[in-house]
């Protein structure tokens, strides 16, 4: 009776070790959320069904960003750059990516604090260029 008790006592141990491990497992193996963001020739940031581009990430997510670019007025003739995706205060942590004509993707790592980040242009590309922004909000 005694040793019953043990071996299931030791079954339900293995069970809520294994079990859970399991999970996070396949959940480290699926693949990023892919977020998709156009930087268009009219000189704006655009995610759709969104009128004010806005992307939310929780805290440390990873993700991949998808940009679209499409060259406006005026580009970066050095290195072909038709819009950047900068964000100032994340620049030390890789969050500025110069932006070729076509879609490229770039892996990202939310900060670890919440908050809010503005999401900029930093190549003058023509009218609108200053107002190019958009947010980046981080959740707990
Ligand atoms: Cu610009």
């Amino acid at each position: 009776m005694l040793k019953a008790h043990r071996l299931f006592r030791r079954g339900l141990i293995t069970f809520c070790v294994a079990v859970p491990g399991i999970v996070i497992l396949m959940a480290a193996s699926l693949p990023p959320r892919v977020i998709d963001i156009v930087a268009d020739k009219d000189n704006r940031f655009k995610i759709a069904k969104q009128k004010d581009p806005v992307i939310t990430m929780r805290v440390n997510e990873v993700a991949v960003l998808r940009i679209t670019a499409h060259r406006a007025m005026e580009w970066d003739d050095k290195d072909g750059s038709v819009h950047t995706f900068t964000i100032n205060a994340l620049k030390s942590k890789g969050w500025d990516f110069r932006l070729k004509d076509g879609v490229q993707q770039f892996p990202v790592v939310a900060p670890s604090e919440p908050g809010e980040y503005v999401v900029e242009c930093t190549v003058k590309c023509g009218k609108g260029h200053d107002d190019m922004k958009m947010k980046l909000v981080v959740t707990p």
